[in-house]
């Protein structure tokens, strides 16, 4: 089992595309670990970012994921981090395929509604840079014959 640090950016919560993408994880069968709403401070975004900070569309990055509520996420699953990066498709919209969150709901390469983390080791970076031990839930429910 791997959890990996999903992001609802900006452009998702304003655009009430949050219950959308919850349903695409949760139909996969990735369980919910932990999840809030907030305001993004920028010194937790410049952290978060931290491998972008020499290109060139950092600023931008920076201003979109601070312009208003965003929706950090911990899901767990087989093959979370890869699983989940399949379901967001490519960083631009345009190039991603139909049937991707990115592919089907957005067609920017900056406001691309979703973050995922790229590797297991980001992951684990990005879960503890988001959330406290405490706030990560275990939920003994998910423990059926039958989960995915
Ligand atoms: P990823 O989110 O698919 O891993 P990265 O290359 O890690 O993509 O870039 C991080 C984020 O920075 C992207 O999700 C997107 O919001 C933004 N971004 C990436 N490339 C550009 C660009 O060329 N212009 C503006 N924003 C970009
Ligand atoms: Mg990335």
């Amino acid at each position: 089992m791997e959890r990996t640090l999903l992001i609802l950016k900006p452009d998702c919560v304003a655009r009430g595309l949050c219950g959308e993408v919850l349903a695409r994880l949760e139909r996969k069968g990735l369980r919910l670990v932990a999840l809030k709403l907030l305001n993004v401070p920028r010194a937790l975004a410049e952290k978060h970012y931290a491998e972008h900070r020499d290109k060139p569309f950092f600023g931008e990055l920076l201003e979109f994921i601070t312009a208003g509520a965003a929706v950090p996420l911990v899901v767990e699953g087989r093959n979370a981090v890869a699983v989940c990066r399949k379901l967001l498709g490519k960083t631009d919209g345009a190039e991603s395929e139909p049937g991707t969150i990115r592919g089907d709901f957005g067609n920017s390469r900056s406001f691309n509604l979703v973050h995922g983390s790229d590797s297991l080791a980001s992951a684990e970076r990005e879960i503890a840079l988001w959330f406290k031990p405490e706030e990560l839930v275990e939920n003994k429910l998910f423990e059926t014959k039958f989960a995915v």
